[in-house]
């Protein structure tokens, strides 16, 4: 690169953004410079109120000191170790921390860098575990339908959202998909788990029926939030969990959304009454302060692959970053955010809040459901014809003017702010998307 085509103090040509309308946002940027609590700030100063933590992350509010302070004291004492062969204590400490949280019984944890690397190592360790246990036959990977399970191969071959897979060819062999749980004509309107629909897990029965033994496991996110908050129904994930258990497969759990007190407890599965045997995890687990995934696995698949192993090492499996000290400071420093403070609790006791607020939108032009549960919502408008997510876009850039960040896909928005907001801050956020809403009622 010369002087004359080297980037320019704010030239916006250089970072080619992810998942972003690249030519579009660079002709109307939007940027945050700062963030305190429950608000971003722009470059200008302007406040806009954080209805969205972040991408689902900074559960614990912005700007936390405590996890700050314990990222910067870390940074100066050990800035990189290597956990291949090596170890360092914080590495140690956070995974005790992590099990202090997880479902007892899932008490192993295997440190990423992020979600999509934690699905892939999730799957990974299906297929040793199998492997390990005598069946090897077991190669077969079951998602589901509008699953997002990041962007690896793994997690994007299980996953269920076609426009993320579209442009990628074959992918990993041997997937298959259960159906989604959206059924608007029998749940739209619920209020926390629909009632209906629990049976749609049978259908794991016609997969097994389909493909024998040769299933490893069944990955799912408890409430699936990317592809636009589908909260399970009543039943669902316990006939998910009794298929597994009859048929030997595992079940893993993409808690990369539903964990670090967003449905009202540590993780979505304590919510919801039942245990995967496999759970994947980041986002929440470090505040977004440093990247970091983690995948907890039951006692039976870490014996499994581990004492069962011949001397040596037992998954050949790691990132270079797996463990990585700042990591480990944050994400200790995090979890002792979330338990001092009770942040799953505080989400439980705002629900009911959160859900009426929510649920006071039914009525404004194009609201054909809304769907909740813990602190998260979402709301579902008709698309206009021939330009799906048009409607929900000029939404969320009416409600940034205004001062508030939301998230949208397709033409569903998404709501799920940090824990710690307040009663006021869900008002502000709902009285401003209602307006947005009215103000795109053509
Ligand atoms: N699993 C789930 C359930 C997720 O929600 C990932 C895996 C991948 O995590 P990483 O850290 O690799 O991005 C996610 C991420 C949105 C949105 O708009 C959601 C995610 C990421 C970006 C945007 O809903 N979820
Ligand atoms: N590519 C090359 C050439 C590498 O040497 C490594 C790691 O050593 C990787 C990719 C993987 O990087 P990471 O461990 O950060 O995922």
């Amino acid at each position: 690169m010369n002087e004359t085509t080297s980037p320019r103090p704010n030239n916006l040509d250089a970072f080619w953004m992810p998942f972003t309308a690249n030519r579009a946002f660079k002709t109307a940027p939007r940027l945050l410079a700062s963030a305190k609590g429950m608000s971003y700030y722009t470059p200008d100063g302007r406040e806009v109120i954080d209805g969205t933590a972040g991408l689902w992350c900074c559960n614990a509010g912005h700007a936390r000191p405590e996890i700050i302070e314990a990222v910067q004291k870390q940074a100066a004492v050990l800035d990189f170790a290597p956990t291949f062969q090596l170890g360092h204590p914080l590495a140690f400490q956070a995974a005790t921390k992590v099990a202090q949280i997880t479902p007892p019984g899932l008490d192993h944890i295997f440190f990423t860098n992020s979600g999509s690397e934690s699905d892939d190592t999730a799957l990974k360790i299906a297929l040793a575990y199998q492997r390990a246990r005598g069946q090897a036959q077991r190669v077969r990977l079951v998602g589901r339908e509008r699953a997002y399970h990041g962007v690896g191969f793994g997690g994007l071959s299980v996953g269920g959202i076609g426009g993320n897979r579209k442009q990628f060819g074959a992918l990993l062999p041997y997937v298959d998909h259960l159906p989604h749980t959206h059924a608007p004509e029998h749940n739209a309107f619920s209020r926390g788990q629909p009632a209906w629909g629990a049976h749609l897990a049978d259908s794991l029965e016609n997969l097994v029926a389909l493909h024998g033994d040769t299933i490893a496991a069944v990955i799912v996110e408890p409430m699936a939030g990317s592809t636009g908050v589908l909260v399970p129904p009543v039943g669902y994930l316990q006939r998910l969990r009794a298929l597994c258990d009859k048929h030997g497969l595992l079940l893993i759990f993409d808690e990369v959304i539903c964990g670090f007190g967003r449905l009202g407890a540590h993780f979505g599965c304590e919510r919801l009454g039942v245990t995967p045997d496999i759970l994947a995890m980041a986002k929440g687990l470090t505040n977004a302060v440093v990247p970091m995934g983690a995948v907890a696995a039951s006692d039976a698949v870490y014996n499994t692959i581990v004492e069962g192993a011949p001397a040596g090492i037992e998954l050949f499996h790691g990132y270079t970053y797996s463990g990585h000290p700042l990591a480990c400071a944050a994400a200790i420093a995090t979890i002792d955010v979330h338990v001092r403070e009770d942040l799953p609790g505080r989400a439980l006791a705002l629900e009911k809040y959160f859900e009426d607020a929510a649920h006071s939108l039914k009525g404004l032009p194009n609201v054909v459901d809304i769907r909740n549960m813990g602190l998260v919502a979402g709301v579902e408008l008709t698309s206009r014809p021939g330009q799906v997510g048009d409607r929900a876009t000029k939404v969320f850039h009416r409600c940034f003017d205004a001062g508030v960040l939301i998230r949208t896909t397709a033409d569903i928005i998404a709501l799920s702010p940090p824990l710690i907001a307040e009663k006021s801050h869900i008002d502000r956020i709902f009285e401003t998307l209602a307006q947005a809403i009215r103000a795109e009622a053509d």
